[in-house]
């Protein structure tokens, strides 16, 4: 059911796939009658997408009062234990606001404010993840973001999956709207009668929710676009095909197009590991899924050696990268692009999804060259702080307008000068 295949074969942002025109247009028009009609066309798109009729479109703090008696004692423990475990992980990335004086008197710094109003896009269905509302939401709270707005489209009853409702709440969500797709996107871009609009918005969605998310970028700011699950194995003989299999098909369920490559110096291992995943496969609920996702995506690819495999797992930037080899802490300095990286047979990816701490919102299709995992830092801004002191403009004044009259610019140059001249600084002709 997995190809077998040699480094080379192994290709990078295989699947991009574009929106059709027409698609285009109908997301476009959703955008544009949102912004023009605001609450009303959000109730009309509800009504024909997700079949509810709306009165109220938010969330009462009722109706997550009464999620709470949907959902397992066991389940919400743990969601309480891992919303703990991601705080704490991403308090560390918090970073401060510095200013540095320097021997004349000059002040620079750089102030990092929160940015003051997020959106958080959760998708309906099966696709929506407690966990996700964590790894989205908490990172915004831990940076001091104050009014985190949820969107995501109900049920036909009008009602949204309760543990949805849970998560958000324990994650520090301050507002739950209910509204999905495009005009939900829309109504956090542009804001309506109800809800305000945001300065940010953040969180998976289908391909009109990451479209719209597209076009909206610039009107507000958006985190990258997530495209479908990868995770790339590297293992020697020495780890246990059951392992490897497990943790190929456990990204392999989430999508047909989610991607789970095993690089192998050891072709043993490939034998067994290949017949591990027909067995493993076989049991799943969602065997449908993950066998069309390592028959479509899926690889087996056989390397002279363990460099040789991670200069290949370096080429595809995969968004998780598990190390099960003899000795993992071996082989971390030559990993250059992962999204994560998960060491050693007692770190499975779903550790990471769901519970270690850090975010399981990173990048994919090749961006873990460019891009990195969801974090604190996503949702501050900076501001640079510049405090001149006279002794500092006085000697550097003169610089700064032979540069502006270099650019043309006299204005510049004057505001410089004027200041020179009243406080007996050299002028500078010419
Ligand atoms: N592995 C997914 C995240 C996730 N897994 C959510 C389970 N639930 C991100 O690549
Ligand atoms: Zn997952």
């Amino acid at each position: 059911m997995i190809r077998v295949v040699k480094p080379e074969e192994l290709d990078t942002r295989r699947r991009e796939s574009d929106l059709p025109a027409d698609q285009e247009r109908k997301i476009r028009e959703i955008l544009s009658a949102v912004r023009a009609e605001g609450d009303s066309a959000l109730r009309r798109y509800t009504e024909k997408f997700d079949g509810a009729s709306l009165r109220d479109l938010r969330v009462t703090e009722e109706e997550i009062d009464a999620a709470y008696e949907q959902v397992s004692a066991e389940w919400l423990e743990a969601l309480r234990e891992a919303a703990r475990r991601i705080r704490r992980y991403h308090e560390r990335q918090r970073r401060n606001s510095w200013m540095d004086s320097e021997s004349d008197g000059t002040i620079l710094g750089q102030l990092i404010r929160p940015l003051e109003r997020v959106g958080v896009y959760v998708p309906g269905g099966r696709a929506a993840y407690p966990s996700s509302v964590l790894m989205n939401v908490i990172p915004a709270r831990v940076a001091g973001v104050e009014e985190i707005a949820m969107v995501t489209p109900p049920l036909p009853d009008g009602s949204i999956h309760s543990p949805t409702l849970v998560a958000a709440r324990e994650a520090g969500a301050t507002e739950i709207w209910k509204v999905g797709g495009a005009q939900g996107i829309a109504a956090l871009a542009y804001g309506t009668e109800s809800i305000r609009r945001v300065d940010k918005i953040v969180g998976p969605g289908n391909i009109y929710v990451a479209y719209a998310k597209r076009l909206v970028y610039g009107t507000v700011d958006i985190d990258m676009i997530a495209g479908p699950s990868e995770i790339v194995v590297i293992a020697d003989e020495t780890a246990d095909p059951a392992y490897v299999a497990a943790d190929l098909l456990s990204q392999a369920e989430h999508d047909p197009m989610a991607s789970a490559v095993l690089i192998t110096p050891s072709s043993a291992l490939a034998e067994r590991v290949s017949r591990e995943l027909v067995k493993q496969c076989e049991a799943l609920e969602r065997r449908e899924i993950a066998g069309q996702s390592l028959r479509d995506h899926g690889a087996i690819c056989l390397t002279k050696d363990l460099a040789e495999a991670v200069e290949t797992a370096n080429r595809l930037a995969p968004e998780h990268l598990e190390l099960l080899v003899a000795d993992p802490w071996r082989w971390i300095g030559r990993v250059k692009n992962a999204g994560a990286v998960f060491l050693g047979e007692y770190s499975p990816e779903p550790v990471g999804d769901y519970f270690a701490g850090p975010n399981h919102v990173l990048p994919t299709n090749g961006t873990a060259r460019f891009f990195s995992p969801l974090s604190v830092d996503d949702f501050v801004k900076k501001t640079s702080l510049i405090a001149y002191s006279r002794e500092a403009l006085l000697r550097d004044g003169p610089r700064v307008i032979a540069l502006a009259e270099g650019e043309g610019l006299g204005a510049h140059a004057e505001s410089i000068r004027v200041r020179l001249d009243r406080e007996g600084g050299e002028r500078r002709d010419g």
